[in-house]
């Protein structure tokens, strides 16, 4: 009987090495699919101009901190208008009334430029415009605003010199555009949550709630949010993982293809309240945040000047806006040939 049964496992041993080799010939070829899978076939996009761009940041910063209701605010506001209109795109603003958390009124304008009006596949691009009024994380001047170079104009900057982009190109890429900057994101104050926006991203939510166009809607979104700044880190921010992991991939999978790894960390950040979160809750649509927080830094969730009144032009360096610039110029190339991806 014991020989009986070994004899039989040594009749299925020939079979078990089979099946063992079959197991493991899938498994290595799986593998060498996945290596070929991360990289993506480029297809050609025009360069992303950093100094133009940087000159944008400049421009607004200029104007003072823009902080609403001030005349800094309508000015850059009315700046953004026109240049948005210079490059061809229909523009819409939304202006409306915010309340603010501790009770004041605030006339917000929110500024839409829609590059390709008619077509059907469209991304949504975004970052706020207002300067926050107070600089509470100063170490002397609490109450003074801040001149928000990186937070705020940084973003801002980008989506301007990408709609110069999208306009000069010679070959216009067969994609919807809209670059939302969204007003009085930054007036918020963490200390008197009332809300779970803690008074922030009041434009965002009139936006989210009353879209500009009814029953608009977009194949993805990125929101821009402190995109400036020297040496600056992208970690995967946690709501955008939650809310839109595949557009976190292939913004991440681009940025590292074309050599901007050292800015698109591949590593789970921090979740941030920003203005992503009603456009993913209540608008619908898959947004993702390209957000300056800090790696292994406890102390401090963004950057070194984050609501100082040193976040000024001395912090902006060229070489960051290239990098989240042009990753996003590819983006739209990318989806505007999606067969080749
Ligand atoms: C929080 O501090 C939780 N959110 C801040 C969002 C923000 C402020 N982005 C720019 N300024
Ligand atoms: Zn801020």
């Amino acid at each position: 009987m014991l020989f009986h049964s070994k004899l039989l496992f040594f009749n299925k041993l020939p079979l078990l090495l089979i099946a063992v080799l079959i197991v493991y010939g899938c498994k290595t070829k799986t593998q060498s699919e996945q290596t070929a899978e991360q990289s993506i076939k480029l297809v050609s996009s025009p360069a992303f101009n950093a100094d133009s761009a940087y000159q944008f940041v400049q421009k607004q910063v200029d104007f003072g901190p823009r902080v609403p209701n001030s005349a800094a605010h309508r000015q850059c506001g009315d700046y953004l208008v026109t240049t948005l209109k210079k490059y061809g795109l229909q523009v819409t603003e939304q202006n409306f009334i915010a309340t603010t958390y501790d009770n004041k009124k605030l006339n917000a304008r929110n500024i839409i430029g829609s590059f390709n009006p008619k077509a059907s596949k469209r991304i949504l691009l975004a970052s706020h415009w207002d300067s926050r009024p107070f600089a509470d994380q100063d170490s002397l001047n609490k109450t003074k605003p801040v001149p928000a170079a990186n937070d705020g104009a940084s973003g801002v900057g980008v989506l301007l010199e990408i709609a110069r982009t999208l306009a000069t190109a010679s070959n216009k890429p067969d994609i919807g555009v809209d670059i939302i900057f969204f007003d009085a994101e930054d007036w918020g104050n963490s200390d008197v949550a009332k809300d779970k926006f803690s008074g922030y991203c009041l434009g965002s939510q009139h936006w989210a709630a009353n879209k500009h166009i009814p029953g608009y809607t977009a194949y993805f979104g990125v929101l821009l949010d402190m995109v400036g700044a020297k040496g600056a880190t992208f970690l995967k921010e946690g709501y955008s993982v939650q809310l839109a992991e595949g557009v976190v991939k292939t913004v991440w999978d681009l940025a590292n293809q074309l050599g901007y790894s050292s800015f698109f960390i591949d590593q789970r950040g921090s979740s941030i309240t920003d203005d992503h979160l009603p456009v993913n809750e209540v608008a619908k649509i898959p947004m993702i945040d390209i957000i300056h927080t800090q790696q292994d830094n406890i102390a401090k969730t963004f950057f070194e000047d984050w609501h100082t009144t040193n976040d000024t032009m001395e912090n902006i360096d060229p070489k960051t806006l290239k990098a989240v610039g042009q990753t996003l110029v590819q983006v739209l190339f990318q989806e505007a040939q999606p067969e080749v991806m």
